[in-house]
């Protein structure tokens, strides 16, 4: 039995006792309102996903099992997995394990490495990871395990065995679409006495620094994991509730982190970072990016980089690549331009007075940083991104599948239904 195995049967009866508890005292506990406005705007805030994993504060930002992000700046994405799935830090001899099943099967199969062959030149390289993983979905366990019958609260033990084959192949495939679609084409040997990250740092190839290997693994630390509620997570547990194996839900996953809205964003924050590097011939004054930030505001354009959905403060996901920059004294000239946006956009976003947040997400940097390192080709950054949030929604998938959580099937309503309910909510307050 593997370490993780190991472990998750250990936490098991904690998992299921304390959902148990919760249904059984607070089954029929109201607990929220939802107003019509949250119907219609995306259910914004409506508490309706069960995520153990993390949770994302406004004030705060990021907890992992209620660490906050920033005192695991230091960890590895082994760990990082262990402390989602587990809801505990591994000791050494755990990680360690963990990280060796995890480089256990690093080489990109064939038939995958045809079909990112055949896929056209055009297709985007997150079209490619996901279609690169549904490729994978033959070696399923999970799926073999439910055809053979085997019983629902011992699927999750499939569900974990296909998560290590789907997270150990990952970054190969990844490195893969790097190679054959902004290099030469020859794929890097992976080195099995690396770690995970170290090893996804050397198969794509871009520089034998060892800063660059501290930076993917920071990579793929700040961006395992944010919540249930966004797109991709939320994509990713709701295939799982199907019982489709993990290999469908986190490439379903995969393509809602593609949107422009959602992980995307990178990609657009460093192709904003560039423009005003062209548009000035190299840094601009503070002066001339405000002047330029008011310019982009009242043509209607966001800034990129700047606000959240949740968050009210500074993302401590930027704050650690900041950290990260000033550590390692970076300072070309596109980070140099993300530090004096920071000195000049929430200033700016505060008198404009529309974005509720006018702070810097992660996005208003971590692009930079690839860029420094050599990594020019920005439409791969979300393949970065989709690389760790697997790892995320892989550990929030096993949460559900070991808690034996149902389908999830929310009520959606009618426009027409929706304008009775809140007719038929208003009459009975007039009477009251
Ligand atoms: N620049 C200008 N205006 C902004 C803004 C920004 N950076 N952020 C928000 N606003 C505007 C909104 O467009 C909105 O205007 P309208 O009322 O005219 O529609 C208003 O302020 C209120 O928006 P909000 O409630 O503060 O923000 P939302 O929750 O609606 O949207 C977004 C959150 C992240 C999408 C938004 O802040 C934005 O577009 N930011 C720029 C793009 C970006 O950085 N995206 C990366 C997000 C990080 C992430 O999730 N990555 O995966």
């Amino acid at each position: 039995m593997d370490v993780l195995k190991t472990k998750l049967a250990e936490v098991l009866p904690l998992f299921r006792s304390k959902r148990a508890r919760l249904l059984e005292q607070y089954g029929d506990t109201i607990v929220a309102n939802v107003t019509v406005e949250q119907i219609i705007g995306g259910m914004r805030s409506v508490p309706s996903v069960l995520c153990d994993t993390s949770s994302v504060s406004p004030s705060e930002g990021l907890r992992i099992r209620g660490i906050p992000i920033l005192q695991l700046t230091e960890a590895t994405p082994e760990e990082i997995f262990f402390l989602l799935a587990t809801g505990e830090r591994p000791t050494d001899e755990e990680r360690h394990a963990l990280s060796r099943l995890l480089t256990s099967n690093p080489n990109v199969p064939q038939h995958v490495l045809t079909l990112l062959e055949a896929m056209c030149p055009t297709a985007h390289p997150m079209a490619m990871l996901s279609a690169a993983l549904l490729a994978m979905e033959h070696q399923s366990a999970f799926r073999r395990a439910y055809e053979d019958g085997i019983a629902k609260d011992r699927l999750w033990e499939y569900a974990l065995d296909d998560c290590i084959t789907l997270l150990s192949g990952i970054t190969g495939i990844a490195a893969a679409i790097y190679r054959l679609k902004f290099r030469d084409g020859l794929l890097i040997e992976p080195d099995p006495s690396l770690d995970w990250s170290t090893n996804f740092a050397r198969m794509l190839g871009i520089s034998s620094d060892s800063r660059w290997a501290d930076l993917v693994r920071l990579y793929l630390v700040l961006h395992a994991d944010h919540e249930g509620g966004n797109v991709s997570a939320f994509t990713g547990i709701t295939v799982a509730s199907a019982l489709s194996d993990p290999f469908y839900a986190i490439s379903a996953a995969l393509n809602g982190l593609a949107g422009p809205l959602h992980g995307l964003a990178n990609q657009e924050c460093l192709a904003f970072i560039l423009d005003v590097r062209q548009r000035f011939g190299g840094v601009p004054s503070n002066e001339q990016l405000r002047q330029l930030c008011w310019d982009r505001l009242h043509s209607g354009q966001v800034i990129p980089g700047y606000g959240h959905a949740v968050l009210r403060v500074t993302d401590p996901r930027f704050t650690a690549f900041y950290n990260f920059a000033e550590k390692y004294g970076l300072d070309d000239e596109c980070i140099t331009i993300a530090k004096r946006l920071y000195q000049v956009v929430p200033e700016v976003l505060r008198e404009h007075g529309k974005a509720k947040n006018p702070f810097p997400n992660v996005d208003a940097i971590s692009g930079s940083l690839l860029y420094d390192f050599g990594m020019t080709e920005f439409t791969f950054y979300t393949v970065m991104f989709g690389v760790s949030r697997a790892i995320g929604i892989c550990a929030q998938i096993l949460f559900h599948r070991m808690v034996g959580s149902p389908i999830v099937r929310p009520k959606s309503v009618t426009l027409d239904e929706l304008e009775q309910m809140a007719h038929r909510v208003t009459a009975v307050q007039s009477t009251q």
